[in-house]
Order: C-alpha cells, then structure tokens, then sequence
C-alpha cells in the first residue's frame, strides 16, 4: 500500500470525529455517531487480513442488543469464524493511530502477519435495520474502494446470514450457495426432511410467536416464509412497523428481567421465542395456565439439542466424541443434567462467543450455548464425512434412518456462528420429532434460582479472574469474601467477572431459593463495590 493511497484513504475520514475504540469481545461497539471514523480504520483492517488468507472477509454493521441509537461493526474470518486474536489487535491498533503513524503500523502489521500488499482483497457486506447502518455501510465501500479492494454489499441480513455468506464463498460454495436464496434454501430443505417423520405435525405442533425485537430477523424470516412447510405456523411480532428495535423487547431484555416483551400477547402455555436485533441469539418462553412465566435459556436449548444428538448417535451405532461447552453463566442444574442424566462431558469457557467456539471445535461434535441463547453445533469434517457414508451406505434400515436424520440436522445447523433463524428451526424440528410441548421440555430439569447484578468501580480492570472467570485472583481479597459468602447458602454459586462490553463489573449468584439468590448476589456485590474501588452510590439491594 503505497503512500497515495494511505494518503488517499486518510482524506476520506480525516475530517470525522476520533474516538477510541477498542476492538471488543464484539468488534467495536459505541453510540452510533462514535462509530464513523472507526469504520474507515475496520475497512483499512479487512482490506489487509483478505490479502493475508487471500479469502473473503466479512464486515458486519450492527450493535445487536444494544439499543436503536448504538451502532458497531466486526470482521467475519474465511470459515465465517470470529477474527482471530492476534487481528483484533492489530484493528485495535489501526483503530487508535493518528494520521502520521498509520503508514509505520500497516508496513509493521504486514511485516508481522506476512501480507502480500499485491494480492487482491474481496470483502463481503452486510448490516442490520440501524438508521445509521445505511450511510456507514456507504463509509465503508468508500474505504475499500479507495485502498483498491472489491467488495459485494448483501445489503440488509442478520449477522449469522453474513458469517454463512462469507464462509460459502471460501469453501467453492461447499458449504452453501452465497446468496440468501441459498440461504434459505438450504435450511428449509434440511427443515423438510428431517420432520418429515414427525407425526405430531398435523396437531398444531409446529405454532409459534416470534418476538423479532423489532430488528433485521422480521424481515428475514418474511422473506423466509414462503420456503417453509405450511405445518409450521409462524406469528411474526415486534416486526419493526410499530416499536423500536431491542426496545423492551428481544433476547436480551427477556433473559435480563426474566419476564415477556412489553405487549406481547401470551395465551397459556402458547409457545414464544425472541430473537435479539441481529438475529444471532435466542430464548424461548410461555405462560402456564396460572400465569407464571417460564424461561427456556440457552442452557435449556443446549441440553434439548444435545439430547437429541446423543440419542441418534446411539441408534446409529455411533462413537464420535460429544460435549457441551458452557460458560460460568451456565445454571448449575443444565450442568448437573448433561452430567448425571444425559452422561454427557460439560466444559467451561469464557464469555464470548470465540471462546466457546474454540473449545466446541476439540470434540467431533461440540454443542455451544450461552446462557443468553447465542450457540450452535460444531462437527468436525471427519465426523461429518462419517455421518453423510452411513445415511448413503448403511444396510440397517433403522440406522440409515438414524443417520439421515443426523445429515439433515447437520444441514440444517449454522456451524459458521449461532444463529436464531437456524436454531428455532432445529428447536422446532426436535419438539415435533419428540413429539414434546414447551412445557415437557422445560420440565427436563429445573433451573436453580439465580440474579445477576452490575457494579460500577473506578477501573473494572482491576478486577482478574481465572478458572474460566469462576475464581477472582485480584483484588486478593475479594475471592476470600464470596467464598465465605456463598457458604452461607444451600446449592449456592457465586462469580464476578468485568464485563467485556460495559464499564461495569457483573455479578451472578444462583442458590436453593430465589431469596436467597437475590441476597447471595447482593452481599457479592458489595464486596466487589468495598474491596474493588466502586463508585457512585452502593449498589442496591435487590427486590
Ligand atoms: C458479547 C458477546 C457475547 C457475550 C457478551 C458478554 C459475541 C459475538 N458476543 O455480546 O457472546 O455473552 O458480549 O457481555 O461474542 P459482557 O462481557 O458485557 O458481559
Ligand atoms: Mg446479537
């Protein structure tokens, strides 16, 4: 990249605001109007790390959960993976030089990570329904389109659609068609057939409300609607044509207040899930008939999709390796369950998506979910290639059938990432093959009462942890105190850890009862508030 062009590239947003932004556990992430200079740096980023994997890149414009004025932007890798550790660094980097170093860090970067200035760079675009995505999606092809990449704009598409697209595209289309047709195509048909057994199709199983938070996964699953069997019957909420996005609506907010969307119209015992505003997390919920609320989290998808894996891989007569990948997060019940009931091995990683990737990619099929309903399934290529010989070759009819049924899941699973739109479907398919309702599914194990608090302390970093964020190492004290603390209660756990994306430190307690829950996580937090710097008024205690 030669001085004209660094020059060229600087003219274009020398004249914006700086800001300094970090490249987080979800890209760069600010209230919108902080985001335009640091999108002109994310372009100068991809531009580079295509040259380097000579592969597509993808850049994906939203803020998720955050609220409608929020905006931020992340890099997709080649296999539709997360960017790897050591470019989010180097876009960190990029992100804070000033004008007159930029040349010096991009010939250090190159130097670094061996990026040959003469290759191409293609980089794929995607965004969601923010006011202000359109004009920094506009930012960014300026950006590649000067440092003399190409690119292909997909417009409006949930985040999981744009980590699909950009590992079809590095994989010859193996893995998918890259459009959204192919998109679409390839999950209904996995759909289709692989209920196609179901019987409990025709009693109105398959009937469910989608809380769309108002954002990107409405129009999509419009768009989607025409693909699908007319057995599944879907009532699309909170489309976007009335409230605003993630605004008292959503994953996010349903999981957080452990209550319904605002004005969400719930029957008893009716079958709801809500996506978050880009489509790449989701919980379900209902109503019982006296009106309480029941929440299925990520735990509860995890150990629904684990369960059925695991019997396929009996009936197929298989041995592949099989795990669940939690984070601390996890209730200590969907843990005890995988454990003791379903036999199968649990491990912990840290928050964030990347983490639980990683880890879920040691097994032949590695299950991930947060609790806050992001995660998917992983199989390794020889497990997959095993799977797909037996469904074609098997002699036993009962195990082929078995085994079909495992390709279709795997078709119908996005691996690139988790991904609502996917995992209702994979959701749906296995309550109608099991013939269950949302309140059998629910009934599996009982989640243990739990809350989480936030505190806010002068400098969160203060604040390390290990054992996958279990155990507090510094300040040294502050361990000693929740360990005192959580003795105090029945089936009790308690961890604090700095938020990867708000300048705050998050607790989480769970215990026999909620009380003592809602307690355990107070007493935490005002540890963490005394012996962690806090500031502003002590935190509350809860209701
Ligand atoms: C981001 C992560 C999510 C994690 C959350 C934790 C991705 C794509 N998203 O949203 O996985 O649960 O951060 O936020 O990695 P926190 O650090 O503020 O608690
Ligand atoms: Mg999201």
């Amino acid at each position: 990249m030669d001085a004209d062009v660094i020059t060229n590239f600087i003219k274009l947003h020398s004249h914006l605001p700086k800001t300094f932004l970090r490249y987080g556990t979800a890209g760069f992430r600010s209230k919108a109007e902080h985001i335009y200079h640091t999108i002109f740096r994310v372009g100068l980023v991809a531009v580079l790390r295509s040259k380097q994997t000579k592969s597509t890149i993808g850049v994906m414009i939203t803020a998720s959960h955050n609220p409608e004025e929020d905006n931020g932007v992340k890099l997709i890798d080649p296999l539709g993976e997360m960017l790897a550790p050591a470019w989010e660094e180097h876009a960190t980097r990029l992100a804070l030089a000033e004008e007159d170093e930029l040349q010096s860090v991009v010939s250090d970067i190159c130097q670094k990570e061996v990026v040959n200035l003469q290759h191409d760079a293609f980089i794929v675009i995607g965004r969601d329904t923010r006011p202000s995505s359109e004009k920094l999606a506009k930012s960014l092809i300026d950006c590649v389109t000067v440092l003399g990449g190409q690119y292909y704009d997909y417009g409006l598409v949930t985040t999981p659609q744009l980590h699909y697209m950009t590992c079809c595209r590095n994989t010859h289309e193996n893995y998918g068609v890259a459009t959204v047709e192919g998109y679409y195509q390839k999950l209904s048909k996995a759909f289709v057939e692989l209920t196609k057994q179901a019987t409990s199709q025709r009693d109105g199983h398959m009937c469910l409300k989608i809380d769309c938070a108002n954002g990107i996964g409405a129009l999509k699953l419009k768009e989607m609607k025409r693909y699908f069997p007319a057995c599944l019957v879907m009532h699309i909420d909170k489309d976007g044509t009335k409230g605003r996005l993630n605004h008292l609506c959503g994953a996010d907010f349903v999981k957080v207040h452990q209550k319904p969307p605002v004005g969400l119209e719930m029957k008893p015992n009716e079958r709801c899930c809500s996506f978050d505003g880009d489509a790449d997390r989701i919980v379900y919920y209902y109503n019982d008939a006296a009106g309480r609320f029941h929440l299925l989290d990520g735990d509860k998808i995890a150990i629904l999709i684990g369960s059925f894996l695991k019997e396929l891989l009996v009936r197929m007569g298989q041995t592949l390796t099989m795990a669940v990948v939690q984070t601390a997060y996890a209730n200590g019940s969907s843990t005890g369950y995988l454990e003791a009931t379903l036999k199968l091995p649990v491990c912990c990683a840290k928050t964030g998506v990347k983490h639980l990737h990683h880890k879920a990619k040691e097994f032949d099929i590695g299950v991930y979910f947060e609790a806050n309903g992001h995660g998917t399934v992983l199989f390794s290529k020889a497990a997959e290639e095993k799977i797909r010989h037996q469904a074609k070759e098997e002699k036993d009819n009962r195990k082929r059938e078995a085994a079909t049924m495992f390709e279709n899941t795997i078709d119908l699973i996005n691996q690139t990432v988790g991904d609502a739109i996917s995992d209702m479907l994979l959701i749906e398919a296995i309550l109608a093959l099991k013939n269950f309702t949302i309140q059998q599914w629910d009934a599996m194990y009982t989640d243990l009462p739990n809350r989480q608090l936030k505190v806010k302390v002068a400098d969160r970093r203060i604040i390390e942890t290990t054992d996958e964020e279990r155990r507090v190492v510094t300040p040294p004290k502050l361990q000693e105190r929740i360990d005192e603390l959580t003795k105090n209660y029945k089936l009790a756990r308690a961890f604090v850890r700095p938020s990867g994306t708000e300048d705050a430190v998050r607790v989480y307690a769970e215990a026999d009862t909620q009380e003592n829950a809602d307690e355990l996580a107070h007493e935490v937090s005002l540890a963490v508030y005394h012996l962690a710097g806090g500031v502003g008024a002590e935190p509350m205690p809860v209701a």
